[in-house]
């Protein structure tokens, strides 16, 4: 009978030798880039919606069928959306279940964010039944979120937006390259935003962009991301939310492989799934029928009563290991100072214990199948001897 691994919270080794992040980026080469980068530095034009933005501004459009706004960050396509649609003075209802930038850029644009539950249904995503209760004379405009890169229910929200004539916006910062029925995330709803940040599925180092069908919406996002100034007027304060042209490159190299990628990514979460899913008290991301998700990460919930360790301890755990989880996102956001003193009467139970027990294993693009069993196995033995690890964690 093969001996046990002694854990490495134990005094074992651990199983990786070497610290596997929770992403690992993957980046052309300078040399691959070649004489289009020497282009871009010779030329003097490094920004200011040079050659290359307006390249990969035409292969973003392109790849999403519709009319894409590069911007220098996800953060800013998302406050441009908001301000773009005029939010401004109103609320928006946002998911209280996502990262703290969404109910931030609400507020950044002059409106104050509304936080609906998240659906029942293990998807994670926020729960339209739920907004529909929080719509008020206030309301300026609906925000979901696609967490992990699982799209929210596009049909519903749409419904909601006609019966109540409101903008349906979308933070799709984590969805870049997700798919609904074979169709690429970026033309549903009023508008969505995207984040090609460094951790992302698809990445430009930093960047993010806009995809509308709204052409008043479009106009007016154009002109806030170039500090309001539409050619000789100013009609209103803008931001600066323009691409350097060095991101333009690497995004336009990193979309050739970006479909690949995704598969790739689908395969891992697969293998993460048949590696884990008979554990007794894990819960897995529920992904709708016709999603096709980007995976950034791949969430796990704990139930702590039946594992006999809590998301924290089994986190550690991997840690000695050489495995490094985060606990994405352990903080429901209508519980942070900055929102916890308006919503003190706000509660969202399934929001709340998710938060309390979620965390998110890796999966990155150049991540292998033995990269991945490594943190199968270790997740198995490590909640194989529950009684053991709350013993070392807390002698
Ligand atoms: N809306 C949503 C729903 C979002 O999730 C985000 C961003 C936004 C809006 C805003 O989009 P951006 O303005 O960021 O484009 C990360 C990211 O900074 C953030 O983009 C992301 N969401 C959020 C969920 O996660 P941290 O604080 O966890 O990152 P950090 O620095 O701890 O790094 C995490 C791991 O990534 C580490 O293992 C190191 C590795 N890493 C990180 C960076 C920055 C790299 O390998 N290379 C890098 O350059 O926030």
């Amino acid at each position: 009978m093969a001996s046990q691994r002694t854990l490495a919270l134990l005094g074992g080794e651990p199983i990786s030798p070497e610290v596997l992040q929770i992403v690992r980026p993957r980046f052309p080469a300078v040399s691959v880039l070649g004489e289009r980068f020497d282009r871009a530095l010779a030329s003097g034009m490094v920004t200011n919606h040079s050659q290359y933005v307006q390249a990969f501004e035409a292969a973003l459009s392109d790849y999403v069928g519709g009319d894409a706004l590069v911007m220098n960050n996800g953060q800013t396509a998302l406050m441009i959306m908001l301000r773009a649609a005029g939010v401004d003075g109103g609320e928006v209802i946002v998911p209280s279940f996502t990262f703290l930038a969404t109910p931030h850029a609400v507020k950044w644009c002059g409106a104050e964010p509304v936080f609906a539950e998240i659906r029942a249904d293990g998807s994670l995503c926020m729960d339209p039944e739920d907004v529909e209760r929080r719509i008020t004379e206030k309301t300026r405009a609906i925000m979901g979120v696609d967490v992990y890169g699982v799209t929210c229910d596009y049909d519903s929200f749409d419904a909601l937006g006609e019966k109540y004539n409101l903008p349906i916006l979308y933070d799709s910062a984590q969805a870049f390259g997700s798919r609904v029925d074979g169709k690429p995330v970026g033309s549903f709803g009023s508008a969505q935003a995207f984040s090609f940040h460094a951790t992302k599925p698809f990445t430009s180092m930093e960047g993010g962009c806009l995809v509308t069908r709204d052409p008043a919406l479009r106009e007016r996002a154009a002109v806030l991301r170039n500090f309001g100034q539409d050619g000789e007027r100013c009609p209103e304060p803008g931001i600066n939310g323009k691409m350097l042209e060095i991101c333009a490159l690497v995004g336009l190299e990193n979309l050739k492989t970006l479909d690949q990628d995704i598969d790739h990514r689908g395969v891992l979460a697969r293998r993460m799934h048949e590696g884990l899913r008979e554990i007794p008290g894990l819960r897995f991301l529920r992904v709708p029928p016709g999603v096709k998700p980007s995976w950034l990460y791949f969430p796990v919930i704990v139930d702590p009563a039946i594992t006999g360790l809590n998301r924290d301890q089994i986190a550690a755990a991997l840690a000695a290991e050489n495995l490094l989880v985060r606990k994405y996102f352990d903080q429901a956001c209508h519980r942070m100072d900055a929102y916890a003193e308006k919503n003190r009467d706000l509660s969202l139970p399934l929001t709340e214990k998710v938060v309390e027990n979620v965390f998110s294993l890796p999966i990155y693009n150049g991540m292998t199948a033995g990269e991945c069993d490594l943190f199968i196995r270790a997740t198995r033995e490590i909640l194989s001897r529950p009684e053991a690890v709350r013993n070392a964690l807390s002698p």
